[in-house]
């Protein structure tokens, strides 16, 4: 009976984390200008910047260049994405070959657009507008773009 009881308490506990999975965008409050998609926020900057400038400027704001995980984080940004720009993935330095996000993950879900990445010396990611599907792009970090912060929400 015992055993039953721990059962069911899992099952509730299980339910109960996926419901607030589900709707933690309501209980997540974004800073003004910023954009709630899913429970984390997202600022899409009017400037352009080099990569390195476009993370200072989001760390400036408590924050950092945006990092994308899933295909489902991609497609809530997709209607927002009208220009070219930064996200927080660069090469690793050690190994450049390699991709690594300014959280310091490596990535596992991807979007290069075809062909892409090309080019050992061109270290930063940049996802393409909506209109070329928020496909990504490896390009030289001192090119100036405009960028996309990304910030956990802070709780209702
Ligand atoms: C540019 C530059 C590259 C990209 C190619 C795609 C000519 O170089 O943005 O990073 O791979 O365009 O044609
Ligand atoms: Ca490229």
């Amino acid at each position: 009976m015992d055993k039953e009881r721990k059962r069911l308490a899992f099952v509730e506990e299980t339910f109960f984390l996926q419901l607030l999975t589900v709707f933690q965008h309501l209980f997540i409050v974004c800073p003004n200008s910023w954009v709630n998609l899913q429970g984390s926020c997202y600022k899409f900057s009017s400037n352009a910047l080099n990569w390195n400038a476009a993370k200072s400027a989001c760390k400036a704001l408590g924050s950092d260049l945006v990092v994308i995980n899933s295909q489902t984080e991609l497609q809530a940004l997709t209607s927002k994405v009208s220009q070219t720009v930064w996200i927080g993935m660069h090469r690793d330095r050690k190994d450049k070959s390699r991709w690594l996000w300014v959280d310091g993950s490596r990535p596992t879900y991807t979007h290069w657009y075809p062909g892409e990445p090309n080019g050992l010396h061109e270290e930063c990611a940049e996802m393409y507008s909506k209109v070329h599907g928020c496909q990504w792009n490896d390009q030289p970090c001192s090119s100036a773009r405009l960028y996309v912060c990304e910030t956990r929400g802070i709780p209702n």
